[in-house]
């Protein structure tokens, strides 16, 4: 859990159409009901540098890229978006909801990759020093469903292009660290309708508002 002096730094995952942008507003309604002043942003990007980083991270024309240039623009972009929007938020007591963080880092350039974990963990270190999000919640379901769900928007990206097999990958990545560190990351059932998954989401941030006092 946070220190009493900064605020609280909450992240949404999940697989391409879990509904994290979905449920966002279930998030913030929550906060917001319980008056707490949040930040809501979003990786890669988050900055307007990082927002430049993500356009090259998902275009299309870069297929192909190393996935070591991958993983290190996704450090390089989450450097920057700590320093110009987390970072300063949370020292203002502000809460912070960033849609995808480290996490998927793990989940896409290690699962889906095949990244090795120890690499990605001294990126981690080296970047954020010891921040951690406080609350993480995982929107898991079969990665063909997400798929399914997905597809039926805008032109895919480049991640969105990737093979069902590549999002299987990421789908067990994510669901391993949620059983490593279960009071962290909450798994919800992301394959029921959106109202079903929108109580947990009620459920699980008012009980952590709550505890933080
Ligand atoms: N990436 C990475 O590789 N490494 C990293 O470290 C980071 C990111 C940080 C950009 O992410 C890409 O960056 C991402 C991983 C990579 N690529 N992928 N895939 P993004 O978050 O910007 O984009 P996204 O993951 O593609 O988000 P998304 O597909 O928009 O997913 P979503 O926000 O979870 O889903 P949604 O928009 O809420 O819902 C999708 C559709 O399903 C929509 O039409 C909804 O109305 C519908 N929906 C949602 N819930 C339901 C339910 N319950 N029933 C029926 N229909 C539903």
């Amino acid at each position: 859990m946070a220190s009493a002096t900064r605020g609280h730094f909450i992240t949404l995952e999940g697989i391409e159409g879990a509904g994290k942008t979905t449920q966002r507003s279930v998030v913030l309604e929550t906060l917001r009901r319980a008056d707490i002043a949040v930040t809501t942003t979003r990786e890669p990007g988050g900055s307007p540098i990082a927002e430049r980083m993500r356009a090259l991270l998902l275009d299309r024309d870069n297929q192909g890229m190393a996935p070591d240039a991958e993983l290190l623009l996704m450090f390089a972009a989450r450097a920057e978006h700590l320093r110009s929007t987390i970072l300063p938020a949370l020292a203002e007591g502000r809460w912070v909801l960033c849609d995808r963080f480290t996490d998927a880092t793990y989940a896409y350039q290690g699962g889906g990759r095949g990244v090795d974990h120890a690499r990605i963990a001294v990126l981690e270190t080296f970047v954020q020093g010891p921040l951690r999000p406080d609350l993480t919640l995982l929107f898991d379901l079969p990665a063909s469903l997400g798929l399914e769900r997905a597809r039926g928007r805008s032109a895919p990206d480049r991640f969105e292009t990737e093979a069902l097999a590549f999002h299987e990958r990421v789908r067990a990545a994510y669901l391993t660290t949620a059983e490593r560190e279960p009071e962290r990351v909450r798994r919800i059932d992301a394959a029921r309708a959106t109202e079903a998954g929108a109580a947990d989401v009620r459920h699980i941030v008012a009980d952590y508002v709550g505890k933080a006092g």
